[in-house]
This record gives structure tokens, C-alpha cells and sequence, in this order.
């Protein structure tokens, strides 16, 4: 591959095997043409965040090289949520089998009516912040400053590592 950009992706599941969801899409990412896995952090266990009347959350977060534009990117995460049996109910947080959110893309500021870059909820959210700052300790989030800033003032609301077999 040529010109690429590194991006990271956010896996979070808490219905149908969590893990397995995880691990399914972690595969499925990396056999898409056009990316390049980089690195994979361990998962996460998390309380839910919105409606608490649904299962806790698995989360992961992937760094990836990739030729695909920060949309084309968007479109095959989409795909890849649909076939993993995503279905929308419309329920703002509420519970899914797979949900793969584009967190950053190289350094780029992206405002596009169906993509926000860096993602919207990124510097709050403990099950997004710990993972990537596993990964990449010194990234600098676009437009909300370093990370290891936004983990420092982000409380771990209970997040656990989990031990993989
Ligand atoms: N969109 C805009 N920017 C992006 C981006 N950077 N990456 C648009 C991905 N999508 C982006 O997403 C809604 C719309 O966001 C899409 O049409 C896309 O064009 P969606 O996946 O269809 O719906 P959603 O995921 O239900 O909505 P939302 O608001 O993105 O939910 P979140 O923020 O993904 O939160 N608790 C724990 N512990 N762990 C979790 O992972 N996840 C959620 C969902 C709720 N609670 C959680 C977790
Ligand atoms: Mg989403």
C-alpha cells in the first residue's frame, strides 16, 4: 500500500458473545482491501453507558493502516456492523451485537453531515480513552490535546481489563 494514513477504530459489542464479536470484526477489518492491521489492544469490560437495563460492554480499539478515504473507511466499518447482525432500532444506546466507530484518522479535523472526526463522545469515554491510550500512550487527539491529558481526567467508571485465554 501507498500514501497511507493511520486511523483507529473503536469495537464495542455487549450482545451474542461479546468477544467473539470482537474478535470476528477485528478479522474482518483486517481482510478488508485497503487496511492494514497495526496494532490491537487487550479488551475491555464496561458498565453500559445510557440505558442501564441492558448487558455491560465489550470494547476494543484497533490501529490500522489504510488507502481509504476517512468516508470509504466509514462505509466499510458500516458494512462490516451489518453483517455482523446489527440491526438499528432507533433506541439512542441501546444495545448492539457490534458497533465500530471511526475514532481518528491520521490528524485530520473531519465535519461531514454523516462523519465527525475525531469522534464526538471520544474524550469522555473511559472504554475508548484506556484501550487506545494502551496502544499508542503518545497520541495527540486533534483539537482536544494529548492523551494521556484525557485519560488523566477520565475516571475509570469501573473499566476492566479482561484476561484473554
Ligand atoms: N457518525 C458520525 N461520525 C462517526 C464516526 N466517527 N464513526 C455517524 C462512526 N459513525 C459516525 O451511528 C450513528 C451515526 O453516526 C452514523 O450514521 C454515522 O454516519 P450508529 O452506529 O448508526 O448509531 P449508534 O452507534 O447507536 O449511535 P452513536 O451515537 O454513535 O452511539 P455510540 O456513540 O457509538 O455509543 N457503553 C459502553 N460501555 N461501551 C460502548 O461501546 N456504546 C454505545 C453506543 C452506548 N453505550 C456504550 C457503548
Ligand atoms: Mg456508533
Amino acid at each position: 500500500m501507498t500514501n497511507t494514513v493511520t486511523a483507529f477504530i473503536g469495537l464495542g459489542s455487549n450482545l451474542a458473545t461479546p468477544s467473539q464479536q470482537i474478535n470476528g470484526a477485528r478479522s474482518a477489518i483486517a481482510a478488508t482491501a485497503g487496511i492494514q492491521e497495526l496494532t490491537f489492544s487487550s479488551l475491555y469490560q464496561s458498565a453500559p453507558m445510557g440505558p442501564k437495563d441492558q448487558p455491560d460492554y465489550v470494547n476494543a480499539v484497533m490501529a490500522i493502516a489504510t488507502e481509504l478515504t476517512p468516508t470509504a473507511l466509514l462505509h466499510c466499518l458500516q458494512g462490516i456492523e451489518n453483517e455482523h447482525g446489527r440491526v438499528r432500532t432507533g433506541e439512542r444506546w441501546g444495545p448492539r451485537t457490534l458497533d465500530l466507530d471511526l475514532l481518528l484518522y491520521g490528524d485530520q479535523q473531519i465535519h461531514l453531515p454523516d462523519l465527525i472526526v475525531p469522534h464526538i463522545g471520544i474524550a469522555d469515554r473511559e472504554f475508548v480513552l484506556y484501550p487506545l491510550y494502551e496502544i499508542a500512550p503518545d497520541l495527540h487527539v486533534p483539537g482536544k490535546g494529548r492523551l494521556s491529558d484525557l485519560v488523566a481526567n477520565c475516571p475509570l467508571r469501573g473499566l476492566q481489563r479482561l484476561i484473554q485465554s
